[in-house]
């Protein structure tokens, strides 16, 4: 049986969110002309005046933002009210000169947890179920906005944050949890763990998680599903568009609806910004339909997807889109934090190092590894072990201090890492993580 917790709304029929959506992208739009001095410029020198947008259609008059605007703009340069009426705000992972600061008002908080309460909805939830949340709480979104959804549809919410994975077993076995809201590494790693205690997975009283915040695959899902007896549910969602819930998984499990009475996607050439017809797969660019505080309006999102209108056995009719198949920058999450390589680049400058370096991401039990290889130079170079290892410790500790998490660093003599003819090759992912495209 579906359950939506929005009804009205999730099953609209396509005229009637058509109809939702022109109306309030004209009132948006003239909102944020009125409001944000940095769009109303970027509008002005596009040659788009509010009058011009007169539909949701007209939507591609309007000039992208990206996340050059908002750290150009950081931290009230896209603030679209009185700082007086804002309640929280949030920030994206990683470091302070990439960080991403949004904003809520009071009514952008209940639409988000609106969005969650409709994520944990559709996966089977309701006031009977115990939702353990072992998301990060803090600046990151993922606590805050599972907590908030799992309050409106009234379930009992143990707010563990993640980490200290003994104790949430603890809590989750002695407080009967049935949902699991976290990365699906961490649920991964919770279920290895369980396996590890000795528990099998009929013990425990789960019987859905909604894991989302990084890529994940089917072969993934299906893990965690047996190792914790439950259904595995993806959430989408991004800082800069409230947090998780811009799209969720329904009981079909093949894409996530996206909430489009909130926010409007387009898929687009990440080359030439053209918007691409339905079934192409581009960059997805979101406008946010109501939000007061942090109203961004065709805003790159860098995640690579496919759209689809196809009829959802579920029943709802919002617009799905596939798991993100990439991205069109070279942003990695490592972890559930969004690292730049080019973090790493400034950190070795600043430190005194060489810009010649190599990141090497992989997974070990679940877990996402990080080691970075780092030449030295030969002035740099000791041939006594502790100096070496001393030099590695300092340098990894910088690193976290910027990125967030600390990387196993590797010193190693000058010119010993492949030089390319091309392009540096930086980064290697062993995780495949998007064989699913
Ligand atoms: O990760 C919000 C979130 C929290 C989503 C909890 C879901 C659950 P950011 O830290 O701003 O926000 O990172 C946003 O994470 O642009 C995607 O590249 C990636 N991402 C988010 N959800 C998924 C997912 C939160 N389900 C960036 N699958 C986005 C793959 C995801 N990638």
């Amino acid at each position: 049986m579906a359950n939506y917790f929005q009804p009205e709304i999730e099953t609209a029929s396509r005229e009637k969110i058509v109809e939702i959506q022109n109306e309030k992208i004209v009132k948006q739009v003239k909102h944020v002309y009125e409001n944000v001095e940095y769009y109303r410029k970027l509008m002005d020198e596009n040659g788009v005046k509010p009058e011009d947008i007169k539909s949701i259609d007209d939507i591609k008059k309007l000039p992208f933002l990206s996340k050059a605007d908002l750290r150009e703009a950081y931290p009230y340069g896209l603030l679209g009210t009185d700082l007086k009426n804002c309640v929280r705000i949030h920030s994206t992972s990683g470091t302070t000169g990439k960080r991403v600061v949004a904003f809520y008002t009071q009514a952008d908080v209940d639409l988000w947890e609106d969005c969650c309460a409709r994520a944990i909805v559709a996966a089977g939830g309701s006031k009977d179920d115990v939702c353990q949340v072992a998301y990060g709480y803090g600046l990151f979104t993922g606590g805050a906005g599972l907590h908030g959804g799992s309050h409106k549809v009234g379930c009992l919410t143990l707010p563990m944050s993640s980490g200290n994975t003994d104790r949430q077993i603890q809590f989750m076995m002695d407080l009967q949890a049935t949902f699991l809201c976290c990365t699906p590494s961490y649920a991964a790693y919770i279920g290895e763990t369980l396996a590890e205690k000795g528990y099998k997975p009929e013990d425990n009283k789960l019987k859905a998680g909604i894991f989302g915040a990084e890529p994940w695959t089917e072969e993934m899902r299906h893990q965690i599903e047996e190792s914790l007896g439950i259904k595995a549910y993806d959430i989408y969602g991004l800082t800069e568009s409230s947090g998780p819930g811009v799209a969720f998984e329904c009981s079909a499990q093949s894409g996530m609806h996206i909430n489009e009475d909130h926010f409007y996607a387009e898929v687009i050439d990440p080359e030439t910004g053209e918007t691409l017809p339905e079934g192409s797969k581009g960059e997805l660019v979101f406008t946010s339909l109501d939000k007061e505080a942090f109203p961004l309006l065709r805003y790159r999102t860098r995640d690579i997807c496919i759209l689809s209108r196809e009829k959802c056995s579920c029943g709802r009719t919002h617009v799905k889109m596939t798991k993100p198949m990439g991205r069109s920058d070279d942003m990695l999450i490592i972890r559930g934090v969004n690292v730049f390589p080019s973090q790493i680049e400034t950190v070795l400058i600043n430190e005194g190092y060489t810009p010649n370096y190599q990141i090497i991401v992989g997974r070990e039990n679940n877990t996402d590894t990080l080691d970075i290889n780092v030449e030295l130079l030969p002035e740099q170079f000791s041939d006594k072990v502790s100096v070496i290892q001393s030099m590695e410790k300092s340098l990894a500790g910088a690193m976290r201090t910027m990125l967030g998490i600390g990387p196993k660093i590797h010193l190693v003599p000058s010119k010993s890492i492949v030089r390319s003819e091309g392009k540096a090759v930086r980064v290697i992912d062993n995780r495949k993580l998007h064989d699913m495209s």
